[in-house]
């Protein structure tokens, strides 16, 4: 497959980028077993590093990002530099929010990466906002606004569809399917299992596609987000992938079949694109272990700086708040 502009520079950094992120997301695991390393719930999308990078690598520089709690790989595939991404999942103040956002709050604006929302179904209505202003200000720019199959449920996302579809507003929907929303499956949750099914009702056109395949990702995005950007509104994207871990860090899973994990492990997204590339002799075995190499130096790099860095002073709690009064 070789969809406009994915040419073999591309592709190597899509790979790059996907091995970046299950090595940032190797070490966090590995945190989240000391005690207070990293602060709160490691919620990780390990496993889901096709949806991150195949998604934000089709979108331009100035394309703005609204991402939920699951955003390390977002922010990660669109330039978040690992070093100060670290140490804000530290809570350090040299983080990318001086230490006071934590892994679920991310932002890191100066890449468009706007807001990391925790609360389930914010994502798109605070995406809708942004594509307003875009709209409102004639940019060429969209918004990609990541949300999960749980999310899918609130009301909040429903309002958001109707409203961006009316207002044809630059938003492309990206429902990142993993088939779990906390411990409820999807069938749990939803009577209708192909999210994408909704876009119709909404007056939006929509696509599925396999989550593990990031060539697939990619490609559709970059047809989706034409869509968007040339006037003609929003689309509904579901990308269908799997939770290869629990909720988060703190969840033993019980509840997940392992016979169903084992299944979607040999589907892993970074080794499937591995071998597509080793198949067609754009990598060989040296060019990924030395891209291993390289990308574990980064982490290592990202936590010593983060391990090196201070808390964030208490004098200064209460800067950078916005008060309304
Ligand atoms: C409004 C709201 N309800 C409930 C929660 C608790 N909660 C956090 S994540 C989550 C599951 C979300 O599932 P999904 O949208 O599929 O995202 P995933 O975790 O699978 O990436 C729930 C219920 C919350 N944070 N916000
Ligand atoms: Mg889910």
């Amino acid at each position: 497959m070789t969809a406009e502009g994915l040419n073999s520079q591309l592709r190597r950094e899509i790979y790059t980028d996907m091995v970046l992120i299950r090595k940032f997301e190797e070490k966090l695991i590995a945190l989240a077993r000391e005690k207070a390393r990293v602060v709160g719930m490691q919620i990780l999308s390990y496993g889901q590093e096709a949806v991150a990078v195949g998604v934000v690598k089709a979108l331009k520089p100035d394309d703005v990002v609204v991402t939920n709690h699951r955003s390390h790989g977002h922010l990660l595939a669109k330039g978040a530099d690992p070093k100060f991404l670290m140490a804000e999942i530290m809570c350090k103040a040299t983080g990318v929010n001086k230490g006071k956002a934590g892994t679920l709050h991310l932002a890191v604006p100066e890449i468009n990466a706007i807001m990391t929302s925790t609360i389930v179904g914010a994502s798109p209505p605070l995406g809708v906002g942004a594509a307003f202003a875009q709209q409102y200000r004639n940019l060429p720019d969209i918004t990609v606004v990541f949300f999960g199959d749980g999310a899918a449920a609130e009301g909040s996302v429903h309002e958001a569809m109707n409203l961006a579809a009316l207002w044809k507003l630059p938003v492309l929907f990206v429902c990142e399917n993993n088939y779990w929303a906390g411990a409820q499956c999807l069938p749990e949750h939803s009577c209708v299992e192909e999210i994408v099914r909704r876009a119709d009702a909404y007056g939006m056109p929509g696509a599925a596609m396999d989550g593990n395949d990031v060539e697939a990702v990619y490609k559709t995005t970059r047809e989706m987000a034409e869509h968007c950007r040339s006037g003609k509104g929003p689309v509904l994207m579901e990308v269908r992938t799997y939770r290869m871990r629990g909720h988060g860090e703190h969840d033993p899973c019980h509840y997940m079949d392992q016979v169903e994990l084992q299944q979607w492990a040999e589907r892993c997204p970074v080794k499937s694109f591995r071998h597509r590339l080793m198949n067609e002799n754009l990598l060989t075995d040296k060019d990924f272990a030395a891209i291993d190499a390289e990308q574990e130096a980064v982490v290592e790099a990202a936590v010593t700086f983060g391990d090196d860095s201070p808390f964030p002073a208490a004098e200064d709690a209460l800067m950078d708040l916005w008060i309304n009064s």
